[in-house]
């Protein structure tokens, strides 16, 4: 049911071309995965993300658990009958959002106590009550149940955190048992080489069908992030996807792709295409600002996106600063668009030997820099 084949390596640096099969359709890899927290890619349809090209989106465990509940989501046919999506879903595990929303966490070997971000109810997750929920769920991809660590941590937080990340993935590997979801273990360590090391080798031995890279964009320098990657990526098996978790703007994906990173998934296409930011070709444009009130011309001119063939800067102006919705999911639609065509590119360079080339004009016109 799951397979990922490399169809082509790059003879420049560690970066692939892939297919992923899963249930619910083939991934081309390296592939941006949209943010659908509320089992919603805010503001958009599910035929909008297919028409833009979306293959796979994530959905988190945290929310859908507190609401509507995942037996609500197990009742209606899973997930993806749920929210009428066809494609393929990723949850993530709730190890990020329990630590990062709920409020007065309390962690220990068993689990992590908290309270819930919504009404403050107080609610138990351990790795098997974690699996459970996944598969009631029934996403494609389910995350292992991880402690992620804000940066900078203490080496001694950061040993007791990948401790407990491996003891609780050999957890969820023994609870989880639908042969139609793949569970990927994450590595965490926060920017400590020897923790990344253990981290990779005890999670590659349970041999999980995909890794992923947590704990990571957390607020340490991009250089740091980037040298992780560099030593943490080759410990992953070649023939197994492996995903950098909630990263994607548009420079990390490149030097991602580059160290052989091949999903990736982040909240900043959606969530600044909210506050009226799209990404274009020349960089980011404002669209809210003073100076778009009559710009007549297309957001991006180099775009082919519904949003970009059809409304102009002015309107869409207009609509954010009259709090439109209409306004939101043009300039969403726009962001998801231009991140997915981008990817595309960054896979035709990587089949034509290109990719470095490839990057430099595309920092250029979009930064204003080469790197
Ligand atoms: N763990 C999980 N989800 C995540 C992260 C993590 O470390 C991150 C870190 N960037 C984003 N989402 N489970
Ligand atoms: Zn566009």
């Amino acid at each position: 049911m799951f397979e990922f084949t490399i169809v082509h390596k790059s003879t420049e640096h560690r970066g692939r071309i892939g297919k992923l099969k899963t249930p619910h359709g083939e991934l081309t890899t390296p592939v941006f995965m949209p943010v659908g927290t509320q089992a919603t890619v805010k503001t958009m349809s599910p035929e909008q993300l297919q028409a833009l090209g979306a293959s796979i989106i994530l959905s988190n465990t945290y929310h859908l658990y507190l609401r509507p509940g995942h037996e609500v989501v197990r009742e209606a046919g899973g997930l993806h009958a749920f929210m009428n999506w066809p494609g393929a879903i990723l949850t993530d595990s709730g190890g990020f959002q329990v630590f990062s929303l709920a409020k007065l966490n309390q962690v220990s070997d068993e689990g992590v106590l908290f309270r819930s971000h919504l009404d403050g109810s107080a609610h138990f997750f351990t790795p098997e009550k974690v699996m459970e929920i996944e598969m009631a769920l029934g996403a494609d991809i389910a995350m292992a149940f991880d402690v992620c660590l804000p940066y900078p941590s203490t080496y001694e937080e950061a040993a007791l955190a990948q401790a407990r990340t491996t003891q609780w993935a050999a957890r969820c590997r023994e609870r989880h048992d639908r042969a139609d979801q793949a569970l990927f273990g994450i590595v965490q360590g926060v920017t400590f080489r020897d923790l990344r090391e253990k981290s990779a080798r005890e999670l590659v031995a349970m041999d999980f069908p995909g890794y992923a890279v947590g704990g990571l964009s957390v607020g340490e320098p991009k250089a740091l992030m980037y040298e992780v990657l560099d030593y943490t990526v080759p410990l992953l098996p070649e023939n197994k996807p492996r995903y950098l978790m909630g990263v994607g703007s548009p420079d990390a994906l490149w030097e991602g792709v580059a160290r052989g990173i091949d999903m990736f998934d982040c909240v900043l296409p959606t969530r600044i295409a909210r506050n009226g930011t799209a990404m274009t070709s020349r960089g980011r444009v404002v669209v809210r600002n003073a100076k778009y009130a009559r710009d007549f011309s297309p957001l991006d001119p180099e775009c082919t996106c519904p949003t970009c063939r059809q409304y102009t800067r002015a309107y869409l102006r207009h609509l954010i600063h009259a709090g439109e919705i209409l306004g939101l999911m043009l300039i969403t639609y726009h962001n998801l668009y231009f991140l997915t065509r981008m990817m595309e590119k960054i896979r035709e360079s990587i089949q034509q030997g290109t990719f470095y080339e490839a990057k430099e004009a595309f920092f250029t016109a979009y930064y204003g820099k080469a790197d």
